[in-house]
């Protein structure tokens, strides 16, 4: 377990806590697709209908809770010296779970942004009084999530490609790997010459770097993994 240590994960990690993932069998919502739904473009056209489907998906994860797959990750966070959690996720379980430094390259379902005075604020509010939600100064709400055709947030990216860059291990858990730029990070890693350990149900486009593949859900295979390897204190 030498040198930095980074974990990236995607929706898969919190399927056993409840949360539908993006391109699973539950990941539809009335029939759209979230590449139709999670677009500047469909907001401006219709914020009505995305904050519905916002409101949905909040109302959902509100009621789920991290797995041992979130908190063995908290677990890592506390034990190991050099250590860089990035997510895809926006469902906030990861800080559910303790997790207390989480590059969130997506954003987070729990923050709100007025698209006219600019504030983001935190908004836990399930279901939403209002849809869609108005700021003090009376502008339009968003998600504070970053959606398809949208720039990831520069700070967290650049911190994010040092992390891969650095590290000697790469944890990759849960995600179809199909998402930019957040697919690449990985492949960074292993470019220089991380060792890559992919978590997953089934296979990615990633799943023929990897030097270890565990092959099952995260929150069974994940804590068996650790527990062989974490440092004996
Ligand atoms: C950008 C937040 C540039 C919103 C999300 C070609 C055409 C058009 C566009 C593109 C293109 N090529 C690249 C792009 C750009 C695009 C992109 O990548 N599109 C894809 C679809 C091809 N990317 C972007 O637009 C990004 N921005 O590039 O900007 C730019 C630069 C400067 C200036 C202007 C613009 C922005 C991407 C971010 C989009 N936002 N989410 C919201 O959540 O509402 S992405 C969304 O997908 C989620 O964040 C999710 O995390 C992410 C990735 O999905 P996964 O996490 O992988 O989840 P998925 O369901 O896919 O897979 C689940 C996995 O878990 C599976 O592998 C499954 O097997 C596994 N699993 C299931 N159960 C378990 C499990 N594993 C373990 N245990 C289990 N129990
Ligand atoms: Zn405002």
């Amino acid at each position: 377990m030498e040198g930095p240590f980074v974990v990236l994960t995607g929706a898969g990690i919190s399927a056993e806590s409840g949360v539908p993932t993006f391109r699973g069998p539950d990941g539809l919502w009335r029939s759209f697709r979230p590449e139709d739904l999670a677009t500047p473009e469909a907001f401006a056209r219709d914020p009505a209908l995305v904050w519905e489907w916002y409101d949905w998906r909040r109302q959902r994860i509100a009621a789920c809770r991290p797995n041992p797959a979130h908190r063995v990750l908290a677990e890592m966070e506390a034990t190991l010296p050099d250590f860089t959690l990035i997510t895809q996720n926006v469902d906030g379980l990861h800080q559910a779970a303790g997790s207390q430094h989480i590059l969130e390259l997506h954003g987070n379902i729990w923050r709100v942004r007025c698209t006219r005075c600019g504030r983001v604020s935190e908004d836990r509010r399930v279901p939403l009084p209002e849809i869609p939600p108005r700021c003090q100064c009376g502008g339009l709400l968003r998600p504070d999530v970053v959606w398809f055709g949208e720039p990831l947030p520069a700070a967290v990216l650049e911190a994010a490609w040092e992390a891969a860059a650095r590290c000697r291990w790469m944890l990759v858990i849960g995600t179809s790997a199909l998402v930019q730029p957040a697919a690449s990070l990985p492949v960074l890693a292993h470019r220089n010459g991380a060792r890559l350990v992919e978590v997953n149900i089934s296979d990615t486009p990633l799943t023929h770097l990897a030097h270890e593949v565990l092959r099952g859900p995260a929150a069974q295979v994940l804590p068996t993994w650790w527990a062989s390897r974490r440092p004996q204190q």
